[in-house]
């Protein structure tokens, strides 16, 4: 890799890292703080506590990693970046950076207590959300960046079909552009002028609506980098092909159109909007597992195929020749097993009746740390393993190698107690997002009391696990070998049929995008407008 494009590859991971580091600090203490076990000084708060927790891991090191991972896999496929975008891509960097150290200070001077989600009616001081502007502008000239990258190659290169990794690229931050729109329009039309004093009342269902606009299309953008790992990077690391080029571009145009229009699934149980458009969003919200299940199938494809070359027989013999003592495989692996139980569990969220059990409860908060917290967040350990020596010059040494897997042990048998004990005491109703103080003295929170022993127990095992993970990136990134490190990048599988150019064509995907969005959202949020009560739309004029 160009050593420009790896130095900006790293100051994202390094922000990332940073992030993960003091948002599992607050995650443990949090917990602690939750269970009733201590009581921290200064009078520093659960809910504080818990929106340091949140912001940092859900939206800081989640974006930057992405990011900075990206931008290396598009310098691999696509080559060293051109002036322009490896500019805006660090003018990206400063205004992100910036918006994190501003929106973090204002979270820890507890000014900003409002949770990851933000939405109304809670109220943060307006620099959180000059902050919050930062960060998402700052993420746009990224995209603007690699969308950039991508054209003058295509341009200079005159192919119908780029890399598979960059294309995947591009997928995933147009996605993220049109998803941001939404949550930009709330902070900037809504949250700022209310904040501020400029208008005194804020319509709660419209935030709420811009926000989950924007809420569940960032899960797919979680989602998808981890994928473009599964699909580019574990077919190398195994010696075998990618099942099929198209299968893997057609799942990616698949979670474009329909991440997005489906956020009224967070809000079902919401009043103000029509169960008619509630039931076309849920419609829509099972049409996007199915990209889903086609990775699941591409990925037994692949395992199995590689395989049977490797000479494995029977029906499950591919199983035991997979490398699973190389850690930049074993991470995502257990990564893309906990997927199963988790996106079943999504499944079961998105079931009108069903939601109406879970919603709100610590079910959900076990979901999303079974999907982003375990399936994503190992898979990008996984990645780091090799990207960081990678970008570094170093090597991962075999020492380093073994740590990893007990690293990830640890991380899976943590998720086991913390998550399992969530989802299950969420369906007798402990509720999410609930101080301690809220329920101890209720007689049904003595049931609830071992389960909050196992989410203590599983919390205390994922920050030892933290700890050894910083351990090895720093040894990774300082103290290694230099030498050359791999990144991985498979092949084709010969058989595979030829990719069709149409699967390329952004005009095509962003317009039916544009169109379904249109479909789910334009009349229950024009509804939403026509009753907000006067002055409470957020700014002054509309
Ligand atoms: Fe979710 C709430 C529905 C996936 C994250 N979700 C959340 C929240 C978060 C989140 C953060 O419908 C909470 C937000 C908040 O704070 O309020 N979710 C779904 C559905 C899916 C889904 C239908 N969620 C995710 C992913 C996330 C994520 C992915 C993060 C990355 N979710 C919901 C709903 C709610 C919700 C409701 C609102 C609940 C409420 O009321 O508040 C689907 O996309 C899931 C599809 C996935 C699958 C699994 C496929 C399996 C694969 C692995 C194959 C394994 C292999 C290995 C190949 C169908 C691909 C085999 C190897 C061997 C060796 C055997």
């Amino acid at each position: 890799i160009n050593k420009k494009d790896a130095q900006l590859s790293l100051a994202f991971l390094t922000v990332s890292f940073i992030a993960l580091f003091i948002g599992a600090i607050a995650g443990l203490l949090q917990s602690l703080v939750r269970g009733g076990v201590i009581t921290l000084p200064l009078s520093i708060g659960y809910y504080q506590l818990l929106t340091a927790h949140g912001v940092l891991l859900a939206l800081i090191f989640t974006t930057f990693f992405i990011i900075g991972f990206l931008y290396a896999g598009i310098s691999r496929t696509m080559g060293k970046l051109y002036d322009v975008p490896r500019r805006s891509g660090w003018l990206g960097f400063v205004m992100m950076t910036f918006g994190t150290g501003l929106a973090t200070v204002f979270i820890l001077l507890n000014k900003a207590t409002v949770l990851y989600t933000f939405y109304a009616p809670l109220q943060a001081s307006p620099w959180f959300y000059v902050a919050l502007v930062h960060v998402i502008v700052g993420s746009w000239l990224c995209a603007f960046s690699m969308w950039n990258q991508y054209y003058i190659w295509k341009r200079r290169t005159k192919s119908n079909l780029s890399p598979l990794f960059s294309y995947m690229a591009v997928m995933t931050m147009a996605l993220w552009f049109i998803a941001t729109l939404g949550v930009a329009a709330t902070v900037i039309l809504q949250f700022i002028p209310w904040s501020i004093g400029w208008v005194d009342k804020i319509d709660i269902l419209i935030s709420r609506t811009l926000f989950w606009y924007f809420g569940h299309p960032l899960v797919y953008f979680w989602l998808l980098p981890a994928y473009m790992c599964w699909y580019v990077v574990i077919p190398k690391i195994i010696g075998g092909k990618i099942f099929s080029d198209a299968l893997a571009r057609l799942a990616f145009v698949l979670f474009l159109l329909f991440s997005i229009p489906v956020g009224f699934h967070h809000q079902l149980l919401e009043p103000g909007i029509s169960h008619n458009w509630k039931f076309l969003q849920v419609v829509l919200t099972f049409m996007v597992i199915v990209p889903s299940l086609m990775t699941a199938f591409s990925m037994f494809a692949c395992f199995e195929t590689a395989g049977r070359k490797k000479g494995a027989k029977g029906i499950f013999g591919w199983f035991k020749v997979l490398p699973w003592n190389d850690v930049r495989f074993f991470a995502p692996m257990v990564g893309m097993l906990i997927f199963i139980p988790a996106g079943a569990g999504g499944i079961i969220n998105a079931s009108h009746q069903l939601n109406q059990v879970i919603h709100n409860t610590l079910w959900v908060t076990g979901h999303f740390h079974l999907t982003v917290a375990s399936t994503v967040a190992l898979t990008f350990f996984g990645i780091s393993y090799w990207l960081v020596p990678y970008l570094t010059g170093r090597t991962l040494t075999p020492l380093m190698n073994r740590l990893g897997i007990i690293q990830t042990i640890m991380w899976a048998a943590g998720m086991f107690f913390m998550s399992g004990a969530m989802h299950l005491v969420g369906l007798f109703g402990a509720p999410r997002r609930t101080a301690y103080t809220t329920y101890n003295d209720s007689p049904i929170a003595t049931d609830w009391i071992p389960y909050q022993v196992s989410m203590a127990i599983g919390g205390t095992i994922l920050f030892a696990a933290i700890l050894l993970l910083i351990y090895i990136i720093g040894y990774l990134a300082f103290k290694a070998p230099k030498g050359v490190m791999e990144f991985p990048v498979g092949e084709v599988e010969e058989g595979a049929a030829k990719t069709p150019a149409l699967l390329e064509n952004w005009k095509v995907w962003v317009g039916i995008c544009a169109v379904l969005i249109l479909f789910a959202y334009t009349i229950p949020f024009w509804h939403m407008i026509e009753h907000a009560p006067p002055g409470s739309r957020g700014f002054k004029y509309w």
